[in-house]
């Protein structure tokens, strides 16, 4: 396949892009949380762009929607590729949908140059990942791999009280009638922009990841005493948010200490009752840490967990840590790996093989089938920001080995057709 005919798609897909960034709701950036107006904006968009570019269109139990591009070969299997099309707050236009957009586009084009493939392409946009409106993540790819069997959604609110359930049930997609879990696919690639300054630093146009970073994320509540910040002296307090304080950076201490590449980030903070004149009585926080190694990973959560008990104890508060999400760090495909950068070669990419400290769904599907995960560049390694960028040029330069890749698995007789084991149920709490 020749680089010359990429032109096409490249301009299609910046188009729906920005399509895409405009369902959000007010602020800087693009904010499209799960299950809202701008969600639902969105999904309905993909689904009308996949029937009219001759895809088969549909949406399954939790929302995922997906484009499919039959196959000849009738063997019930498919190759899926796309990424999710929730945000964080404030977030960049990339992240998620770059790889939703390159999907949808990638089998309309390649459908209208080589017809219907041998094995049938699915491209999806999945429902959620990034966690940012109710404390779990991973909603959509999760529902999907049997992570989740649906049954959670009763269990989560938002921070306005509503459930997981209902902000599902008032954002449905038409019929949505698609089962989950899934178990006919034989091999999911995903195109992300890196979120990380590795490919830029080093001057790559392309990264084929080697591994996704494991991740624990907790929830932690400590609570104190609430009182009057002026009549109360400091050797009589129980300070929830000094305690907390204590904790964070202590967190922060031993990270430095271990060294990359794990990380550990407090990305929220609830104070109560949050006023000037109030001793904090309660504080909310989160943790998030992560490895490309399950072992330093456990070792590093079990240090943070008896440092906070130490000053939970010397500072006279309650200490509660939930842990909201573990998942372990996610190998890719070698054969799909090799695959890519053969295409980079084939295609003059200068390419890197890298680890993702960024999580993904693909980590969700590598352990059910053959995965593979495609980087471009992030401006200046910025990411969950409205500062997000990739150059027209970087962006195009992903859809082509993306194409050049499906091309190889959707057309090409290959033997390589057979599903990866089902793993046991990992189960994320
Ligand atoms: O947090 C992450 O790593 C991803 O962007 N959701
Ligand atoms: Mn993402
Ligand atoms: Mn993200």
């Amino acid at each position: 396949m020749s680089a010359s005919y990429i032109q096409a798609p490249a301009a299609e897909m910046m188009e729906l892009l920005e399509e895409l960034s405009a369902f959000s709701a007010p602020g800087d950036g693009v904010t499209r949380l799960l299950y809202t107006p701008e969600w639902k904006k969105a999904q309905q968009h993909l689904l009308n762009r996949a029937g009219e570019s001759g895809l088969t269109a549909y949406a399954d139990s939790v929302g995922n929607v997906y484009g499919r591009l039959t196959g000849t070969r009738l063997d019930g299997k498919v190759v899926l590729t796309g990424s999710h099309i929730d945000t964080v707050v404030n977030g960049g236009k990339y992240d998620g949908a770059y790889g939703v957009a390159a999907a949808f586009t990638a089998l309309r084009y390649l459908s209208s140059v080589y017809g219907p493939p041998l094995r049938t392409l699915e491209a999806v946009s999945f429902a959620e990942e990034e966690g940012s409106r109710f404390p779990l993540t991973f909603w959509g790819s999760g529902n999907v791999t049997g992570v989740y069997d649906g049954s959670e959604a009763k269990d989560y609110r938002d921070g306005e009280g509503v459930t997981l359930q209902e902000a599902m049930e008032g954002c449905r997609l038409g019929d949505q009638k698609a089962d989950t879990p899934r178990s006919d696919i034989s091999a999911y690639v995903e195109l992300h922009i890196e979120q990380g300054i590795v490919l830029e630093r080093t001057g790559m146009q392309i990264g084929v990841v080697s591994a996704i970073v494991g991740q624990r994320r907790f929830a932690v509540t400590v609570k104190g005493t609430a009182n009057h910040a002026g009549t109360t002296p400091m050797g009589l307090r129980s300070d929830a948010l000094a305690a907390a304080a204590e904790m964070m950076l202590q967190m922060e201490r031993l990270a430095v200490e271990a060294g990359d590449p794990l990380v550990a980030t407090t990305g929220r903070l609830v104070v109560t009752p949050n006023t000037p004149n109030v001793i904090p009585g309660e504080v909310a926080f989160t943790l998030d840490i992560r490895h490309s190694r399950e072992d330093e990973l456990e070792a590093f959560c079990a240090s943070v967990v008896s440092a906070f008990e130490e000053i939970a104890g010397r500072r006279n508060v309650a200490l509660d840590m939930a842990l909201r999400l573990s998942a372990s760090p996610a190998p890719m495909d070698g054969g799909l790996s090799a695959e890519l950068e053969a295409i980079c070669l084939q295609q003059g990419r200068t390419y890197r093989s890298m680890v993702s400290g960024a999580g993904h769904d693909a980590q969700l599907l590598a352990p059910r089938c053959r995965t593979a995960m495609i980087f471009v560049p992030s401006q200046g390694g910025i990411s969950h920001s409205p500062e997000e960028y990739t150059p027209p040029e970087e962006l195009a330069a992903g859809l082509e080995v993306l194409i050049a890749l499906l091309y190889k698995l959707g057309y090409e007789e290959s033997d390589e057709d057979g599903l990866v084991p089902q793993n046991t149920k990992e189960r994320w709490t």
